[in-house]
């Protein structure tokens, strides 16, 4: 991406790195480009080697914190070691979902109530968890953003608990914004097209999804990740003041169109 000095001074973390694919990974380039000084975490030890491999290819040298955020010892020590090691920060970015896999491939009203609350756990009350964590870390406001899906507010098929636990997501958004806003933080999601990363990979038609958006759109393609991460440095950056509680499109226009 190119070099801009937009987030020049200011500090920030991002939850939900995976792999070089991974949008989080995207964004965090298109940070670091745009002068971001940044944090990570990772789940677990099992993946702790491939977010410090990503991140020893950036230029400057950034804090690592594990961070399961379905425990809330690791969301509270997340928020000493950011505080320890940057005092204060600006920008929080969310990238994290879980859902298991039959629940995308079952017919909706096969969900488990196990396998519901996992989805909503990990992908919609973790937003609430640190966002409630870094808003004390705050201090000049701040910028926290998700990533979420169209299958929040259309039944897409197969994207099931996944929809159901984005609607939460979208909804907390506006919840936090309302919440936080006096502190001078926004609270905003990026609602990406389809991508072929990590987690869209196994899901059955998932290529034929990128070809049928990639047709449709007006666009005539699918986006890139790059595309993401342009809007997760505007959210993040002070270009976006005024905005909060939002969620912007990227998708190269598909959700617009009606037939
Ligand atoms: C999860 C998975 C969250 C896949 C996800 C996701 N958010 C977007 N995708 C990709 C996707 C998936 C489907 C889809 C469109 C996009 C995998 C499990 C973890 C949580 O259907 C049109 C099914």
């Amino acid at each position: 991406m190119t070099k801009t000095n937009l987030l020049q001074g200011k500090k920030g973390v991002v939850l939900g790195v995976a792999n070089k694919r991974s949008i989080a990974w995207a964004i965090s380039k298109g940070m670091s480009d745009a002068g971001a000084e940044l944090a990570f975490t990772y789940q677990n030890e099992k993946l702790k080697g491939r977010v410090e491999d990503l991140v020893s290819t950036l230029p400057a040298e950034c804090p690592l914190f594990p961070c399961d955020v379905t425990d809330d010892e690791q969301v509270a020590a997340l928020g000493e070691g950011l505080s320890r090691n940057f005092g204060s920060i600006d920008f929080l970015v969310h990238c994290l979902a879980f859902a298991n896999r039959e629940d995308l491939e079952c017919g909706f009203s096969q969900t488990s109530r196990e396998g519901y609350l996992l989805a909503q756990e990990v992908s919609s009350y973790s937003l609430t968890a640190v966002s409630r964590m870094a808003a004390p870390l705050m201090k000049d406001g701040g910028s926290i953003q998700t990533l979420t899906y169209l299958g929040s507010e259309r039944a897409v098929k197969n994207y099931n608990v996944m929809g159901v636990a984005k609607a939460a997501l979208e909804s907390s958004v506006r919840y936090l914004a309302a919440d936080l806003g006096e502190k001078g933080i926004r609270v905003n999601a990026i609602s990406a097209g389809p991508i072929n990363t990590l987690a869209a990979r196994g899901i059955s038609g998932f290529t034929d999804i990128l070809g049928q958006v990639a047709e449709r759109a007006p666009l005539k393609r699918n986006v890139e990740t790059e595309e993401v991460a342009g809007a997760a440095v505007f959210l993040a950056s002070d270009l976006s003041s005024g905005i909060t509680g939002e969620v912007i499109y990227v998708d190269c226009g598909y959700n617009i169109v009606g037939l």
